[in-house]
């Protein structure tokens, strides 16, 4: 059981991400969107209960949503990550980041990396974490709050890392400058119901505008 194939391993080293489709079998991944709803108190296609705009996190140890980190997925987190793959275990609960709608005219987010908040110190070296995943619980439209990536930002910014380590000792001061890095262009992800995308924790992302007319529903998980 090869969760995922050469190509995609190699992609991943090349642009710092990849989307993996369909790492989710359809069944485990739409019982999990009918219970995200629930998780939620909210009922679908009723927008009057939704939060006008924003990303509250929803965290649930419902087993039919920790469901989604199939032995499958696990195994693809752990060949990317590299090295040790001890503790690519299930976890207890999800985390979720259900981007709602939002009025106004999509735009495009800036870039940052993850596990940057100053108060909690995490250095940038050795890696700060070995490897990050969002689950799609649903087709994801264009302007439909699909994450947004820079291909091949992940070497530029350990090339930014590596030019002052003690300058950038901190994953928050090397975040300060990610947008100077020389990134260059993003992309804009148009996930399916049941993809997973995987990125390095040096590959410079966002969250971004959801303009469609339902929630973005995804999981975020570190390990
Ligand atoms: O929600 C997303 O698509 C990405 C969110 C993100 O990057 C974050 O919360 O750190
Ligand atoms: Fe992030």
């Amino acid at each position: 059981m090869a969760a995922i194939n050469e190509e995609q391993e190699s992609f991943y080293r090349e642009q710092g991400y990849v989307l993996v489709s369909g790492l989710i079998a359809p069944e485990i991944v739409k019982r999990a969107e009918v219970a995200m709803w629930q998780a939620m108190g909210l009922v679908t296609g009723d927008p009057s209960g939704w939060p006008r705009s924003g990303v509250p996190p929803v965290v649930s140890g419902e087993p039919v949503l920790t469901a989604c980190y199939t032995p499958e997925m696990l195994a693809a987190a752990a060949r990317l990550a590299g090295g040790d793959p001890q503790g690519f275990a299930p976890p207890a609960s999800i985390y979720a980041l259900n981007v709602f709608p939002q009025p106004g005219e999509w735009r495009w987010p800036g870039p940052h990396i993850d596990h940057a908040i100053r108060e909690d110190g995490y250095r940038t070296f050795p890696r700060a974490f070995r490897i990050a995943a969002m689950t799609y619980l649903h087709d994801v439209p264009a302007h439909g709050g699909g994450t947004v990536v820079w291909p091949g930002s992940a070497r530029k910014v350990e090339i930014l890392a590596r030019s002052d380590p003690e300058r950038y000792e901190t994953m928050w001061a090397l975040n300060q400058d990610v947008a100077r890095a020389g990134i260059g262009e993003p992309v804009e992800l148009t996930p399916r119901q049941g993809d997973v995308l995987f990125y390095h924790y040096l590959c410079a992302h966002a969250g971004s505008m959801n303009t469609s007319g339902r929630p973005r529903l995804a999981f975020n998980m570190k390990w």
